[in-house]
């Protein structure tokens, strides 16, 4: 004790300054907000300086990869948990919650599984024994699942295990029986915007929305990714807050569900690079945060050696330059998106 007393004494004082600044998780909690955090199975192993630093930005994670089906099937008899449980005892082990991600999506799908070319009542059985045993199999322990995943296509509803809304209705039946306490979520991007082309997507989410809870889908919320781009839409704080009232009007919880920046249209330059992506951050989340809908904010990365951009044909920067997308950078120190997102829990 008083060993520990001496060598606390002789802790410079920005080192213990810096061990006191609260982190997102404390700051969350403070204003009853859930914050999450992506990780995967890969990440905890190969950056081992992340799992502090997501014990104290996170109280809630969504395994990456572990939990979609190239993952969890690699064959259509089989369950492969294994990946799933490591990441869900890296969770159980600093006193986090799980989110579940995601039991029908049309992409991360096993060879053996194209649902396009599967006949309707094969295709049904096939998602019902999938959504039964995985729901069944994490069942208690997932805070929110995202039952339904990028329903929205271009024009109304995506081809594919989506296209039919009775199916989705059905999943939703299927994953409530299977976890009663799990809230279920639809999940999709390019909701948060002010342009055309998301207003569109805005109103066929709706739509869908209201379909299915017309039908008696047990549906709980709906997850915003918000892999926030700017410079590809202006940031419209009058439309995004319209569309969540319209969202909590229904009597929905809404989930922010993978916030992170992609930067491929921003300059070069480091520091402006970093300060327009968090202006962005910033303003989206003084929509979202005043929102008493919004229950939940999980960010899609904690460091940018996390980053999915740069394996992303689409996200990925044109001039090779290493995406910088999230609030730490490759050496684990804050970037101007922590500050911002900080700054948004405290206001
Ligand atoms: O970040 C994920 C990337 O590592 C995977 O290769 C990819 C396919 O499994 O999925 C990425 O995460 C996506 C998420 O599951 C759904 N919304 C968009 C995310 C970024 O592409």
């Amino acid at each position: 004790m008083r060993l520990a007393r001496r060598a606390l004494l002789g802790t410079p004082l920005a080192a213990t300054a810096l061990a006191q600044e609260p982190g997102l998780r404390a700051l969350a909690e403070a204003r009853g907000l859930v914050i999450g955090n992506m990780v995967t199975r890969g990440q905890l192993r190969d950056h081992p300086a992340l799992q502090p630093l997501l014990r104290r930005d996170a109280a809630l994670i969504t395994p990456g990869l572990e939990l979609k089906w190239d993952t969890l099937r690699p064959d259509p008899e089989s369950f492969n948990f294994a990946p799933a449980e490591e990441v869900a005892a890296f969770t159980l082990a600093g006193g986090m919650d799980l989110r579940g991600h995601t039991l029908v999506w049309h992409e991360a799908l096993p060879r053996w599984f194209d649902p396009a070319a599967m006949p309707a009542p094969q295709l049904r059985a096939t998602l019902e024994r999938h959504i039964r045993t995985v729901a069944g199999h994490f069942q208690g322990r997932i805070a929110s699942w995202d039952v339904v995943n990028e329903p929205i296509g271009e024009n109304g509803l995506r081809d594919g295990p989506h296209s039919d809304p009775d199916l989705i209705r059905q999943a939703f039946l299927w994953a409530r029986e299977a976890d009663p306490g799990a809230r279920l979520v639809i999940n999709d991007y390019d909701l948060e915007l002010g342009d055309r082309r998301q207003d569109g997507r805005r109103t066929a989410m709706l739509r869908l929305l209201e379909r299915l809870l017309r039908a008696g889908a047990p549906v709980g919320a709906l997850g915003i990714q918000a892999h926030l781009a700017p410079r590809s839409a202006p940031f419209d704080a009058a439309r995004l807050a319209r569309f969540l009232r319209d969202v909590a009007g229904m009597g929905l919880a809404i989930e922010v569900t993978e916030l992170d920046i992609v930067d491929r249209l921003l300059p070069a330059d480091i520091a402006a690079r970093d300060a327009e992506g968090a202006a962005m951050a910033a303003d989206f989340l003084r929509v979202a945060l005043d929102q008493p809908a919004v229950r939940m904010l999980v960010l899609w990365g904690l460091s940018d050696v996390q980053a999915w951009q740069q394996d992303s044909a689409f996200a990925r920067r044109r001039d090779g330059l290493p995406s910088r997308s999230h609030p730490l950078d490759r050496e684990m120190a804050k970037k101007p998106l922590w500050h911002a997102i900080a700054g948004a829990l405290r206001a």
